[in-house]
């Protein structure tokens, strides 16, 4: 099992000096950095290949989260939308296979955050994102990615809810390199059980995300940590644990993840330090 961060802990905007945080999670003494897939497009070839030596350097591994944008939205009843999505896809992965990421995840079924002033054809756009990632799956396999499909809580998406969902659909898209993702904030609000959800992924389980109920850090609360590393050990799960904390307010995402308190208690960067320290640290002792 690898333990990681999600660099926007330390961010407002879903962009950031990513040398700069591979060389701080590796200080801390994380075997990963998640990075956000969104803007990845929009780096020349020297920029990534720097990136990329940087994570090498560090020993660091790089994986990659997305929240597709609502123009791209793989699921769209729109067609224009859907080819939108399929080109973007393409050219985010093929970028992120340039550093060396095998791991993409987040909501690539939909889009995200959800608009929920529009209606919800949740049939609809679960037959149309299936079909779309059955295609997507060969592409990204050709590059060595495997595609997660991230669970999220009804306040933001309402496609795969649960874990049983998330299998379904895991299922039907049937490819070897589209696998389930959980998230223990999301599960948290969604499962009767959260070890039962971990079990019903089993085999299936391509990542996890950890947080506290409020996204603190691993902890801080009062999320089953116990029973989670249980279930992980059950199913023999030994690939990446990223925690996916967001304690401070302000910039896009404080806005999109909802933050409107500073969680942290007013800590300087080197308290943040010490915190994801202290949650790395909790999370190996529990989850290892
Ligand atoms: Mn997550």
């Amino acid at each position: 099992m690898k333990h990681g961060i999600y660099y926007a802990y330390w961010e407002q905007e879903w962009d950031g000096d990513y040398l700069y945080y591979i060389k701080k999670a590796a200080d801390i003494g994380f075997d990963i950095l998640e990075i956000a897939a969104q803007h990845i497009t929009a780096y020349n070839r020297v920029q990534l290949n720097d990136i990329k030596k940087c994570a090498e350097d560090n020993d660091i591994i790089l994986t990659a989260g997305i929240g597709p944008a609502e123009d791209e939205n793989l699921s769209s009843a729109d067609e224009n939308i859907r080819k939108a999505g399929r080109a973007s896809f393409r050219e985010t992965l093929l970028n992120i296979s340039k550093l060396n990421i095998n791991i993409i995840g987040g909501a690539l079924y939909s889009y995200w955050p959800v608009d929920y002033s529009k209606p919800v054809d949740k049939e609809g756009d679960r037959a149309r994102g299936i079909a779309e990632l059955k295609v997507l799956a060969d592409y990204a396999a050709d590059l060595g990615i495997d595609l997660c499909l991230e669970v999220l809580n009804r306040f933001e998406n309402y496609i795969l809810n649960t874990a049983e969902e998330g299998l379904a659909y895991v299922k039907e898209v049937g490819k070897p390199n589209v696998k389930l993702m959980l998230d223990t904030f999301h599960m948290n609000i969604e499962e009767d059980s959260i070890g039962s959800a971990i079990r019903t992924a089993g085999k299936y389980l391509g990542h996890f995300h950890t947080g506290e109920c409020n996204r603190k850090v691993p902890g801080r609360g009062r999320t089953p940590w116990a029973e989670i590393g249980e279930a992980l050990r059950d199913i023999g799960y030994d690939r990446a644990v990223v925690m996916e904390p967001f304690v401070k307010t302000g910039g896009t995402v404080g806005s999109d993840i909802k933050v409107w308190r500073d969680l942290s208690n007013g800590a300087t960067e080197a308290e943040m330090d010490k915190a994801a320290s202290d949650a790395l640290m909790f999370s190996r002792y529990m989850l290892g």
